[in-house]
């Protein structure tokens, strides 16, 4: 048996009941088996991939909240410091009621590589909650977010993790996580990047991940002398990264026919009014649903099924596992040419298989949504200058970052002879800068 496939078993084996860490953990290894070939005993003898899928630590804890009732309301808390080989532990947090130790590890070991491909100085890490903030006040909200960061401020700080937002986290649950941190530990530091433009946030973080994923479409859309303009876009999820991505889109010429929330999708052949979506979404806090109620020529299904939407483009931006071989299979029959991962992980190992293998361009969420992760690394170091760039600054310097991820990952796809195999090039361009720190620092 080669090494990867041993430490794959060992993984399943030692890791009971965490489906997704084990899916995550099994794609990089299959992509990694053609590098760790090369050199097997070297790399055995440092245990290198055993010491890769074991976090550094995970914090684990209660948090206790009194909501509005005057009942007493009890969630897990967590953080997972993965690997810090190459810079403190970076990544976001997360509240939703699927949370659970399974997934943050996967999005945590994920986080690696995708801030490994960023170039900048920031390991991975990743943290969250079961705490449900939908349909609460503001005032459970913030009562939650003061109790889950009194324990989390044990552990994080400027130089040594800095979280950020994902699902169920944005900038109203950053701004109550920040004021409790100065609060308790009575440093006001980048201690948080999202966080509002008048406290310490960079201009352009919101958009980051959205904008990203679109830059990254473009330069593979480029790579095959295409384009977005004309085309008809699907974009999952309308949370943060699916507006950011819809916007971008737009202004480049392509068209968004559909969105999505966990109820149910949207269509709009007239191409999505993003405003009505950003008054539903960001300020009303309502449901998708509500975009047919208000634009007259759309419509709503409830339900899963949006792949059905012919399109050229997919672009995944809600949730892991969101589209799986059935939906896959769709999109191929309807002639969809780029699928590009906003979300952390959202096509099936089985999907990803079925469209790479049927002539889809498929970029994977480490290399497609990095550019929230490097826009929040931005936001660090402005917060360490005690400086802000303009929104021009950070967005041309996101957009570098993106083409440079693109260039790592085509450049590694080719070096292995696999062209056009983004999985395995994201996967081998990631791992070469944290294996070499690894290495670099001993046995730790
Ligand atoms: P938001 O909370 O802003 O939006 C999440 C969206 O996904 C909502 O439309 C939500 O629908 C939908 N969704 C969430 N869970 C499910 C589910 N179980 N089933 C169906 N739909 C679901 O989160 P973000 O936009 O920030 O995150 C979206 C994805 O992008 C995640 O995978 C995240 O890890 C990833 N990501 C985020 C980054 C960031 O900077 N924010 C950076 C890189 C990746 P509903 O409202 O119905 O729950
Ligand atoms: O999955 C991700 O990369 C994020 N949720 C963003 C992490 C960050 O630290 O900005």
């Amino acid at each position: 048996m080669s090494y990867t496939e041993e430490v794959y078993e060992r993984v399943v084996a030692q890791n009971p009941g965490e489906p997704e860490f084990h899916q995550a953990v099994k794609e990089v290894l299959d992509s990694l088996k053609v590098v760790i070939d090369k050199n097997e005993e070297e790399y055995r003898k440092l245990s290198i991939l055993e010491r890769l899928v074991e976090p550094e630590r995970i914090v684990s804890f209660r948090v206790p909240w009194v909501d509005d009732k005057g009942n007493v309301q009890i969630n897990k808390g967590y953080r997972v410091q993965f690997n810090s080989a190459i810079g403190p532990y970076k990544g976001g947090l997360r509240f939703h009621p699927s949370v659970n130790q399974s997934i943050l590890k996967f999005l945590g070991f994920e986080q690696i590589f995708k801030n490994s491909l960023t170039g900048l100085p920031i390991g991975g890490g990743k943290g969250g909650s079961n705490f449900d903030p939908k349909g609460k006040s503001d005032r459970e909200v913030m009562a939650f977010c003061q109790s889950f960061m009194t324990e989390l401020c044990k552990y994080i700080g400027a130089d040594t993790d800095v979280p950020a937002g994902d699902i169920g986290v944005g900038g109203r649950e950053i701004g109550y996580l920040f004021g409790q941190y100065k609060r308790i530990r009575g440093l006001y530091e980048g201690v948080l990047t999202g966080k509002g433009l008048t406290y310490g946030g960079s201009l352009i973080r919101t958009q980051a991940t959205g904008y990203g994923v679109v830059y990254m479409l473009n330069e593979i859309m480029k790579a095959h002398k295409d384009s977005p303009e004309g085309k008809t876009a699907v974009v999952t999820g309308s949370g943060n990264v699916a507006i950011y991505a819809v916007e971008k889109l737009t202004q480049l010429g392509g068209k968004v026919v559909a969105m999505n929330d966990s109820n149910g999708y949207i269509y709009d052949p007239n191409g999505i009014n993003l405003d009505v979506v950003k008054d539903i979404k960001e300020v009303k806090r309502g449901r998708i649903k509500e975009y047919a109620d208000r634009v007259p020529g759309s419509t709503y299904t409830e339900g899963k099924g949006i792949w059905n939407i012919k399109c050229d483009i997919y672009l995944p931006c809600a949730t892991q596992n969101e589209l799986d071989i059935d939906g896959a299979k769709t999109l191929v029959a309807n002639g969809c040419k780029y699928i590009v991962e906003g979300a952390n992980m959202p096509t099936t190992l089985e999907a990803t298989t079925y469209v790479m293998e049927n002539g889809v361009l498929f970029m994977p969420g480490k290399a497609a949504n990095a550019g929230g992760v490097a826009t929040s690394a931005l936001e660090m170091s402005q917060n360490s200058m005690r400086l802000s760039w303009t929104a021009e600054e950070v967005d041309e310097k996101l957009h570098n970052i993106m083409k440079d991820i693109f260039k790592k990952v085509d450049d590694a796809a080719k070096r292995y002879d696999m062209p056009e195999n983004y999985v395995v090039g994201a996967n081998i361009a990631g791992f070469e800068k944290v294996v070499d720190a690894m290495k670099a620092q001993g046995i730790v």
